[in-house]
């Protein structure tokens, strides 16, 4: 049973980590070179020529069997992980486009154009300001200043780039032509409660939230916490709080719009020190751009607000801004045949998370299959998807394969 070995193979990658206690795959460690070594083996089995590109993704290729000039078909998704995540959340996409094209090959399944399975390194952002450098650099959007950002030990990630044998001066040649390229695909848990309550396993993915991520940074003045009288002090933490209160009632007051503060940070905080400055991180997303814009614009005006009543200075600093990505209507509707031949309703819906997907935007035609996850939690240890459920993906996955093979 096919799905079977995906779930074998889910699990021992998810053993691939740099922390004991849990799955810690950031991107360009040593997680994520082992993680890289593990999958190449299961893409070679699988039939597929394999390289690492300068970005640190993993790229398995097989070429049309068929002769002629033929087109390239993108699967992929990220096998980077947030701080003690859940083993489907990446994986899942890379795993099961493997095990699709072993059981076409399997089944004597010639397909007219070629396919590339990207495990991309760099989706979820964890360890530097940026992310999805490794689909933006596929789908020919790549920053190249993303290079000088810095994680928290100050690597750059040009420096991290390098030791992990990558370089980054060859990132520019790994953009795909659009003229040659059908389009990206990927298959990813829901990380939501939708497919869920509906009591299905699979939906399609309308279009990918667009997202701002940042920084806001509030200096304050530290003190001693048992002589500095309430009244005079200029306590960061004490701002920052209220600030969070409001980034959370900014998200409140908008329709479908998610605005969160994931973490917060008291530098040389001490029991018994005012604190004289807070870092928090911003995450504000939406479907409709003009709704996150104008969100973020009402942020900054609380932060000012809130920062010039308590006599704090606060900067707010927007490192990574990626608009909404409709999904390609073409592309939708052959999965969505592929879905209804092989039983299932056709169901679609909005992701509120961002994905590899949306560096394609514009660029080159992308399409998602979602498949639901235990209560929708995701970016959790208790982040599940069923085998029945990863199984139907699998069908859905080679049906959609072998049609767009009659009629690429
Ligand atoms: O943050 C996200 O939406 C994705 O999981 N990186
Ligand atoms: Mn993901
Ligand atoms: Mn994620």
């Amino acid at each position: 049973m096919s799905a079977a070995r995906v779930v074998s193979r889910l699990l021992e990658l998810n053993a691939v980590s740099d922390d004991p206690a849990g799955l810690k795959r950031l991107t360009l460690s040593s997680a994520h070179k082992r993680a890289v070594e593990l999958v190449s083996g299961w893409m070679r089995a699988g039939g597929l020529d394999t390289r690492l590109d300068p970005t640190g993704t993993l790229v398995g290729r097989l070429e049309s069997q068929r002769t002629g000039a033929a087109k390239t078909l993108l699967i992929g998704s990220h096998i980077d992980s947030v701080r003690n995540g859940g083993m489907f959340d990446g994986p899942l996409g890379v795993v099961i486009a493997i095990e699709a094209l072993d059981q076409l090959r399997a089944r004597g399944v010639a397909l007219p154009f070629a396919v590339e399975v990207l495990a991309f390194g760099d989706e979820e952002g964890v360890r530097f300001p940026t992310s999805l450098t490794g689909s933006r650099a596929a789908a020919g959007t790549f920053d190249p200043a993303s290079l000088d950002t810095r994680d928290a030990a100050g690597v750059s990630r040009r420096e991290a780039l390098v030791a992990f044998g990558c370089d980054p001066d060859l990132i520019g040649a790994e953009a795909r032509d659009p003229a040659s390229t059908l389009g990206y695909v990927e298959v990813h848990i829901e990380q939501g409660p939708v497919l869920e309550q509906r009591d299905l396993a699979l939906g399609l993915v309308t279009a990918i939230n667009g997202a701002s991520r940042g920084e806001i940074f509030i200096k304050g003045e530290a003190g001693h916490s048992g002589t500095v009288p309430m009244a005079m002090r200029r306590d960061a933490a004490a701002a920052a709080a209220e600030i969070i209160l409001a980034v959370e009632e900014v998200g409140k007051g908008t329709p479908d719009l998610a605005a969160t503060v994931g973490r917060m940070e008291v530098p040389n905080g001490a029991v018994n020190v005012v604190p004289g400055a807070a870092r928090l991180s911003l995450d504000v997303r939406s479907p409709s751009d003009a709704d996150r814009a104008e969100a973020l614009t009402r942020i900054r005006a609380r932060i000012a607000e809130i920062a010039g009543r308590r006599g704090v200075a606060a900067d707010v600093s927007i490192s990574y801004d990626m608009p909404a990505a409709p999904c390609d209507p073409w592309l939708m509707d052959a999965f969505e045949r592929a879905l209804v031949a092989q039983g299932h309703a056709p169901f679609r819906l909005p992701s509120g998370a961002g994905h590899d997907a949306m560096s394609f935007r514009g660029r080159i035609p992308q399409s998602m299959l979602f498949v639901r996850c235990r209560g929708g939690i995701s970016h959790r240890p208790d982040e599940f998807a069923s085998q029945a459920d990863i199984a139907a993906a699998l069908s859905v996955l080679e049906a959609f394969l072998e049609s767009l093979g009659a009629n690429p």
